[in-house]
């Protein structure tokens, strides 16, 4: 069996984090194993319905979703959240809810031109107009993590390659 822990995907808006997430789970799921995909669209809808992108606001976003993610790790599922998570104290705060182990960070790695050029949503360009304070990349930060347990650089590797590499380390770390 394997062992249920969480993936913690982090990156710009625009890298890929929920399209990786929900390859890999699709992957997950046909091999047999359960997982589930927390990402902005089903967490900001609902349970955190209350939070916008303040510096403390992201804080308490980032601390509920831990929680819920370590609940569900206790439920026994693999989870695979993908938030943004910019800056490197809350993920730290996150990582320390979790037994050692427990929670792996993926650096979802595209650089800043990319993200604004592929702007799926618009965002990067309503950003740029003034029309989203606080946003991440052009007016808030993002911390670039020091030491990952894995980068995927949507640059360079496809959607199918990339999920090939974490499953690869899945493995090597005994996860699955
Ligand atoms: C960053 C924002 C912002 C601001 C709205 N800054 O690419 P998306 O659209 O679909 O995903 C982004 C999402 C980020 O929410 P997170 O919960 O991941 O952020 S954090 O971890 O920092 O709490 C983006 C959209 O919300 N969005 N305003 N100002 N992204």
């Amino acid at each position: 069996g394997h062992r249920s822990r969480t993936l913690w995907f982090t990156g710009l808006s625009g890298a890929g984090k929920s399209s990786l997430a929900f390859a890999l789970e699709k992957h997950l799921y046909d091999a047999g194993i359960r997982c589930y995909v927390l990402d902005g669209d089903n967490v900001r809808h609902g349970l955190n319905r209350d939070l916008g992108f303040t510096a403390t606001d992201r804080q308490e976003n980032l601390r509920r979703i831990g929680e819920v993610s370590k609940l569900m790790v206790d439920a026994g599922l693999i989870v695979l959240s993908a938030f943004i998570s910019p800056h490197a104290e809350d993920r730290e705060m996150v990582k320390q809810l979790f037994e050692p182990g427990d929670f792996i960070e993926i650096y979802v790695r595209c650089s800043i031109e990319e993200c604004e050029r592929r702007d799926p949503k618009g965002l990067y360009k309503k950003a740029r107009n003034g029309d989203i304070p606080h946003f991440t990349g052009i007016s808030a930060p993002y911390d670039v993590p020091e030491e990952p347990s894995l980068v995927i650089d949507t640059e360079l590797l496809s959607l199918d390659e990339a999920v090939a590499e974490i499953v690869r380390h899945l493995e090597q770390t005994d996860s699955l």
